[in-house]
Formats: structure tokens, C-alpha cells, sequence
């Protein structure tokens, strides 16, 4: 996949006014931090596109990414962050399944973990939303650059085990550090995006 272009097209909080044109959305959910917007940066190759920070929470609305006009990434904001008021919990997780529910049919979705850690309850409670609804999501593993390689495959199968991942599901090791990785995802939502 060659991205031509990138732009932010919307950012809600409010389900009426998600664009819905008809295009194909890939979203990405994952724990405050994971690196979902980071993702959408090496993807993109555009450094800045979507906002990112080295501390939790940044993303506060589901942001919509115009690729190539012809898909968009949906970048949702962080769950299972602690410090967040209970009221932003509330509407962090509204936004996240009034978005999901809405869309349910005309989606991909995109559940990163971090590749350093066991999946927490959050992200296991994720999946089995996601898988409520019939939904399989692709699993992401971030920050694979910080895994010591002797240590890879082990966090690896954790990460599988935790989350119950069948071994016909799509799993990827991520890097923002790492051009081959970075290509193998870019072919992978080439190929489904030739598909639809
Ligand atoms: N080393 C390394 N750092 C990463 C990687 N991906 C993300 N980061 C760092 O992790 C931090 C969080 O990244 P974000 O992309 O802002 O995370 P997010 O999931 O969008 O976070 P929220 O918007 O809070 O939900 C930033 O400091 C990133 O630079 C990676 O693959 N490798
Ligand atoms: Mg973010």
C-alpha cells in the first residue's frame, strides 16, 4: 500500500456527527498509551498527524483519518486509564462503543497491546466485547522494540494465551522503530482494503 494522502476529516465525540460516506474504517482500540496514534503515524509515514504523548490519555475523541480518500483509520480514545475522572471513563467508553455499535458492519478493528506485558483486564474485556458482537478483532503487539529478543517469544505466546487467540487469527508484532514490520501491516490493509 502507497499512502498519496492523510488528513484528519473529523474529530467527535458525538455519534451523529461521525462521517459516514460510506468509506471503509479501520479503528484502532487499545489501552491509554498502547501507541494508537503512534501507529497511525509510522503507517501514514506522517510524523504529526495524530497527536501523541508519553503520558496517558491524550486522545479524547474518535479522530477520523482520510487515507488515499479511500479508507479511514478511525484513532479512539484509550481504555483502562486509571487516573481519568469517572465521568471521563464514562465517556471514553461511550465513545468507544457508540462508535463500534454504530458501525459494527463496516469495519475492521484493530486491538493493540503492548508487547511488553501480559494483556490486562481491560484489553481481555475488550475482546470479549468485540467478540460479543461477532466481531474479531486483528491483534496489534506495540513496542516491540522494547521487548528484549530473548524475551520475545514468550511476552508473544502470553500475549496469545491471555487474550484466547485462535491460531487462525491475524497477529502482528508492531515498531514505530521498525520499517520491515511497519511494511508487513501497510501489505496486510492493502490487501484488505483491495478486498472490500
Ligand atoms: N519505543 C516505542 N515507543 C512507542 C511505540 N509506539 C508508541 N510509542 C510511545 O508510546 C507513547 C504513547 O503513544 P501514543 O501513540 O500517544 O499512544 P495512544 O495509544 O494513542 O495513547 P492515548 O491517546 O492516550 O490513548 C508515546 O511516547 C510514543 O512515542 C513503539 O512502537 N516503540
Ligand atoms: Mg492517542
Amino acid at each position: 500500500m502507497i499512502i498519496k494522502s492523510a488528513a484528519l476529516a473529523s474529530s467527535q465525540t458525538d455519534i451523529s456527527r461521525f462521517p459516514s460516506d460510506g468509506k471503509f474504517e479501520i479503528a484502532l482500540v487499545g489501552r491509554s498509551n498502547v501507541g494508537k496514534s503512534t501507529f497511525i503515524n509510522t503507517v501514514t509515514g506522517r510524523k504529526g498527524l495524530a497527536r501523541t504523548s508519553s503520558s496517558p490519555g491524550k486522545t479524547r475523541t474518535a479522530n477520523f483519518y482520510l487515507i488515499n480518500d479511500e479508507f479511514y483509520f478511525v484513532d479512539l480514545p484509550g481504555y483502562g486509564y486509571a487516573k481519568a475522572s469517572k465521568g471521563e471513563q464514562r465517556t471514553i467508553k461511550r465513545v468507544i462503543t457508540s462508535y463500534i455499535e454504530k458501525r459494527q458492519a463496516d469495519i475492521m478493528v484493530l486491538q493493540l497491546v503492548d508487547h511488553r506485558i501480559p494483556p490486562q483486564a481491560s484489553d481481555i474485556e475488550m475482546r470479549q466485547y468485540l467478540l460479543g458482537l461477532g466481531m474479531t478483532p486483528v491483534t496489534v503487539l506495540t513496542k516491540t522494540d522494547k521487548v528484549k529478543p530473548s524475551e520475545r517469544d514468550k511476552t508473544f505466546r502470553a500475549i496469545i494465551e491471555g487474550l484466547g487467540i485462535s491460531e487462525d487469527e491475524a497477529v502482528f508484532e508492531f515498531s514505530s522503530q521498525n520499517g520491515k514490520m511497519t511494511e508487513d501491516i501497510k501489505e496486510f490493509i492493502g490487501e484488505m482494503i483491495c478486498s472490500i
